[in-house]
């Protein structure tokens, strides 16, 4: 099937939250909880919801907390968070991100946005690309993080697509394994290693055109 439509995840794809949501919750886990986060293990956060996030850092480090606790130590995060958000702007779009949105414009191709976070809307408008996007899947549409793949097939089912015609831009394992299940081909930012079933791999965007995704899609 041709591919009609593009769906981009945010953090990591789109702009570098990642490292951002690694701060954060570092320093809750230092703060609140007295032990530390490694970047390793951040890894194994990316494109996971920010209660399941919070969950495994406290089956990481052992440690049992009650229901408000748990309430209190997450908005305490995104609190965080924010602060660290609220500094970007448009020279904070990873390389090639603008010039692939304008290409897809260009070539007809519909454009989505499939996120975990709550925070995604507000992060597209900031850096000032929000008004590209047909299509707006976040954290409060959504009642599973990747890699289930409900983000992703509410995406096609608002840009009116089959599944089999999106194409999805990830750089988590999670969202890559959430995209297949979706029955989705994939673009991974990233290394072949890393993301060993993504479809396509690049290092970024930068200077990537859509005819050469396109073509390479086809052969995968
Ligand atoms: P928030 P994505 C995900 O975004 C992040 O990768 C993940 O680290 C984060 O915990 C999650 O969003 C929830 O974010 O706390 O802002 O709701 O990769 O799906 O764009
Ligand atoms: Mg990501």
């Amino acid at each position: 099937m041709p591919i009609k439509a593009f769906i981009f995840d945010l953090d990591g794809v789109i702009v570098d939250t990642a490292v951002f949501h690694y701060q954060a919750w570092k320093r809750m886990a230092n703060q609140k909880l007295g032990f530390d986060i490694s970047e390793e293990f951040n890894e194994t956060l990316k494109g996971v919801s920010r209660v399941e996030s919070l969950e495994r850092i406290l089956q990481l480090g052992n440690k049992t907390i009650t229901d408000q606790e748990k309430i209190d130590f997450a908005t305490q995060k995104n609190d965080w968070y924010l602060e660290l958000v609220n500094g970007m702007d448009a020279s904070d779009i990873l390389p090639g991100i603008t010039e692939m949105l304008q290409q897809s414009k260009n070539a007809g191709i519909k454009i989505g946005l499939g996120s975990v976070s709550k925070n995604a809307r507000m992060i597209l408008e900031k850096v000032g690309i929000i008004g590209y996007f047909d299509a707006i899947i976040d954290g409060t549409k959504i009642s599973r993080g990747k890699p289930d793949p409900e983000v992703f097939l509410k995406g096609a089912l608002e840009l009116g697509c089959d599944p089999s015609e999106c194409l999805v831009f990830e750089d988590a394992l999670a969202g890559v394994e959430a995209a297949v299940s979706a029955g989705m081909k994939t673009v991974g930012i990233g290394t072949k290693e890393a993301l060993p079933l993504a479809t396509i791999t690049y290092k970024n965007l930068a200077g990537v055109a859509i005819n050469d995704i396109l073509e390479h899609i086809d052969e995968g």
